[in-house]
């Protein structure tokens, strides 16, 4: 289920040889099916103890303990379901790539999304015993989108036809992983907590592929408005702003599901046990414990949107949430720099949290992107405004054209500011075979 053909292409990967800083970035023209899946913990801090909950203080668990092996074991079946699904998911675009710099780093997230499968696949076989084994082969047999047997999280069973669609993808979802890892790096589980450490340096060029890409689409959508003088340039060949804005509603709200219910009494549950922590747990001045402790979240009372101050142990989800948008909104502002550099007078924005979801406490009711409660004849009035709509999603489909050779690019989005690990952006990142 990994990327549709291409499997005798050499393709310049950054296979990882060891956890050292000088042993994850090695460089090197492979076939995907000779791609190593090696199990790389982060080094072990010696004494590590836990730094949460009520195990607080005490030596982290190199082994599970059996109260807890149940809820652990979810969890690592949750964040290894994601894994290969944005794989599946993913598994035509090489067909469509831009360029081959682009199509190389398609290949280098799906290699590493698949390790990371294999990561967390070695935890359950490694810890679990023979029920691990069982939801290890269970990963196999989901598929994203699949109708009998779907990945087990909404967003990972929509579908990734286009490359805007998997830019947003790589921006606003795989950041979902960047948070729901560090959390779980956080963990008393010692195993967990490294393997998901380490995960997180391979994390960060799949949000660069995101970010960079949207950049690039943007770049080139502001050079056409000007040199033709329009906002409409998608009949030359480029992708509105307002198309833009469109996807990446759709994208960030899709996402902000994954961090599950506002008030949850598992995020509660995980955290006194010491199983999942906060963003950054060590960097919070506070007990680590939550007890007596408020945290202001939004909250839908009587159709308004106001702030509450919430127990905070019960809305950590929504706390992790918060960690989200914050990092997401850096994004946008950069996004937004290179509109601005062009002297265009549009502003992306991120829709307001309650806009267009599925999970939690908004979802019974429709939203605008500015988070005022609206009707649903409202909703059906305007949702082709707010999310992608036919037009764009044929205009998008109609772009999505193979473009390989060497240092060309297609006419939708700007080549990048540089190659890959200091090679030239014309370097043959994929040999086609
Ligand atoms: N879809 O108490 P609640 C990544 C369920 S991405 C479907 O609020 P909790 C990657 C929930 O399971 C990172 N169901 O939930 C990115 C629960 O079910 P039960 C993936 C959902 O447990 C790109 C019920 O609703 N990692 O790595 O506090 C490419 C009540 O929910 C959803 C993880 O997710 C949903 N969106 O939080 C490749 C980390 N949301 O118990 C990779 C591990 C909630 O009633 N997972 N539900 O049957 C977790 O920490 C938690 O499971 C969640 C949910 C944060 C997802
Ligand atoms: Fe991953
Ligand atoms: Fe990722």
């Amino acid at each position: 289920m990994g990327p549709s053909d291409f499997m005798n292409s050499d393709v310049y990967l950054r296979t990882a040889i060891s956890v050292e800083s000088n042993g994850w970035a090695h460089f090197d023209k492979v076939k995907m099916p000779d791609y190593r899946w090696g199990i790389f913990l982060a080094k072990p801090e010696g004494n590590r103890k836990i730094s949460f909950g009520l195990h607080m203080g005490e030596p982290v668990w190199q082994e599970v303990p059996g109260e807890h092996r149940s809820t652990l074991r979810r969890l690592i079946v949750t964040q290894g379901d994601t894994e290969p699904a944005s794989v599946e998911q993913q598994r035509l675009l090489g067909h469509t790539c831009p360029s081959l710099y682009d199509l190389r780093n398609l290949f280098q997230v799906n290699i590493e999304e698949g390790r990371h499968l294999w990561a967390m696949a070695y935890l359950l076989h490694a810890y679990f015993g023979r029920d691990g084994r069982e939801e290890a082969d269970q990963l196999l047999e989901r598929r994203s989108g699949d109708i009998d047997k779907p990945r087990i999280l909404g967003a990972f069973n929509e579908s990734t036809t286009d490359w805007l669609s998997y830019f947003m993808f790589t921006f606003f979802t795989d950041r979902d992983g960047k948070f729901q890892l560090a959390a779980l790096a956080e963990s008393a589980f010692d195993p967990l907590a490294r393997t998901c450490r380490f995960m997180l340096t391979e994390e960060a060029h799949h949000m660069f592929v995101g970010d960079t890409g949207i950049q690039r689409v943007i770049q080139r959508t502001c050079e056409l408005m000007i040199s033709k003088d329009t906002d409409n340039i998608a009949p030359y060949g480029g992708i509105n702003l307002d198309t833009i804005q469109r996807y990446l509603n759709f994208h960030f709200a899709i996402s902000l599901d994954l961090f599950g219910s506002e008030i949850s009494t598992n995020a509660a549950n995980y955290f006194t046990s010491g199983i999942k922590g906060r963003y950054k747990e060590d960097k919070i001045d506070d007990n680590h414990v939550l007890s007596n402790l408020a945290y202001n979240v939004f909250k839908l009372e009587s159709g308004k949107i106001s702030t509450s101050a919430e127990p905070a142990l019960t809305v950590l989800n929504e706390r992790l949430r918060d960690d989200y948008i914050e990092d997401c909104n850096k994004g946008i502002y950069r996004w937004n720099k290179t509109i601005r550099e062009h002297n265009i007078n549009f502003t992306l924005q991120l829709p307001n949290r309650a806009f267009g979801r599925s999970i939690g406490q908004y979802r019974n009711n429709r939203f605008t992107p500015d988070g005022a409660l609206i009707s649903t004849t409202d909703w059906n009035n305007m949702k082709n405004t707010w999310l992608p709509n036919k037009s764009d999603q044929n205009h998008i489909k109609s772009l999505m054209q193979k473009v390989v050779e060497p240092g060309a690019f297609a006419g939708w989005i700007a080549p990048p500011r540089r190659g890959i690990n200091g090679q030239p952006i014309s370097f043959k990142y994929v040999r086609l075979s």
